[in-house]
């Protein structure tokens, strides 16, 4: 299979993330795509190419232009407020919930760091936006030559996306790098783009960009987030809203859930999908549902990664795969390309 290689994603290298009130060592690390690139080439499972380059419209159709100023400009004003922040990762701190206002932008860096985010888990750094403006390039490339003709294509990509919305990152992610490639499939005249989200966190970000749209089917199989991140979104009653009413499906399984359960689950989400007559497909491929994920709660083996692909593949749809979770740096590279090779070239 054809993957399209961010080689910039090291410059996003987060220190520390917020957990239970201590800054922990992030967990979302550049070694995670650079097993992944190693087993690739180890199984010599095609060509390994770099992104294409993208006009800044391109990510402009997903994400707010005053969200993308704030994140081309936010370490140069992270440093601004103190020379020694050059040495620190920028966290938020301050958020405007309920009954706070939304339509303003404070002058304060501080203030529009919270508006445009929802956790304390996700680091910005001095490499953040160019690691990601070239991560979505390559999912954005993967999708143009899946349209090309390619059965298949891999964004091989961090930081991830899935849980960035249209003018807010959280959960490690900062562009959608699914929903970007989702989108370059309908510009490009495909009528009905479906996405499958198989990460073990339900992904917030892409559900609400398409969530009043009937063009985009969003199909998700993650933990119950009554117990799990991002515990605000993902709920089974989520159908989609007005003209997308219907075209959303949340699947969330218990913690401790094992792959015969999950695959039912993927099976589930596979039928809506063909029901919904989709032209193309997008993954949303994280591999945190491993048995030996150091954040999650699934059972899945190593093995079952092989199934999955092969079960995606039955689909019959032409598929951009788009690199997500996954936290169990040794094994997050057997069990990415075992997902591919099922999926076969
Ligand atoms: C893309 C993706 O998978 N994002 C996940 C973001 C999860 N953020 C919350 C992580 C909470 C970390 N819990 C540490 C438990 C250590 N035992
Ligand atoms: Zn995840």
């Amino acid at each position: 299979m054809l993957t399209i290689y961010n080689d910039r994603h090291a410059l996003h290298q987060g220190r520390f993330e917020m957990f239970r009130g201590e800054l922990v060592p992030c967990f979302e690390v550049p070694a995670r795509a650079d097993f992944v690139l190693r087993e690739l080439q180890l199984r010599g499972l095609g060509a390994i190419e770099g992104p294409q380059e993208l006009p800044a419209v391109a990510i402009a159709r997903i994400h707010s232009q005053r969200y993308l100023d704030f994140l081309a400009g936010a370490w140069q004003e992270w440093v601004a407020l103190d020379p020694a922040n050059a040495n620190r990762d920028a966290l938020p701190s301050y958020w405007p919930i309920r009954s706070f206002r939304s339509d303003v932008l404070p002058a304060s860096f501080s203030a529009r760091m919270g508006l445009f985010s929802f956790d304390a888990g996700s680091p910005l750094t001095a490499g953040t936006w160019a690691a990601a403006r070239a991560g979505a390039a390559c999912a954005i490339t993967a999708a143009r030559k899946v349209l090309q003709g390619e059965r298949a294509a891999f964004a091989l990509t961090r930081p991830p996306g899935h849980h960035a919305g249209m003018d807010f990152f959280g959960g490690y992610c900062f562009l959608n790098n699914a929903a970007l490639a989702a989108q370059a499939l309908r510009d490009a005249g495909l009528e009905r783009v479906a996405v499958l989200d198989v990460d073990y966190h339900h992904g917030n970000g892409t559900q609400s960009i398409f969530y009043q749209r009937a063009d985009v089917f969003f199909a998700s199989v993650h933990c119950d987030p009554h117990t799990e991140y991002p515990y605000f979104l993902g709920y089974a009653d989520e159908r989609g809203a007005g003209a997308g009413e219907g075209c959303n499906l949340n699947l969330p399984l218990a913690r401790g859930s094992g792959f015969p359960r999950w695959r039912t689950a993927l099976a589930q989400a596979l039928r809506a999908i063909a029901d919904f007559r989709a032209d193309a497909l997008v993954v949303s491929l994280g591999v945190d549902t491993f048995e030996g994920d150091p954040i999650s709660g699934f059972g899945l083996r190593s093995a079952d990664y092989l199934a999955i692909g092969e079960d995606i593949a039955a689909a019959g749809l032409p598929t951009v795969f788009v690199f997500e979770g996954g936290y169990a740096v040794a094994e997050v590279g057997i069990n990415t390309v075992n997902v591919l090779e099922g999926f076969g070239q």
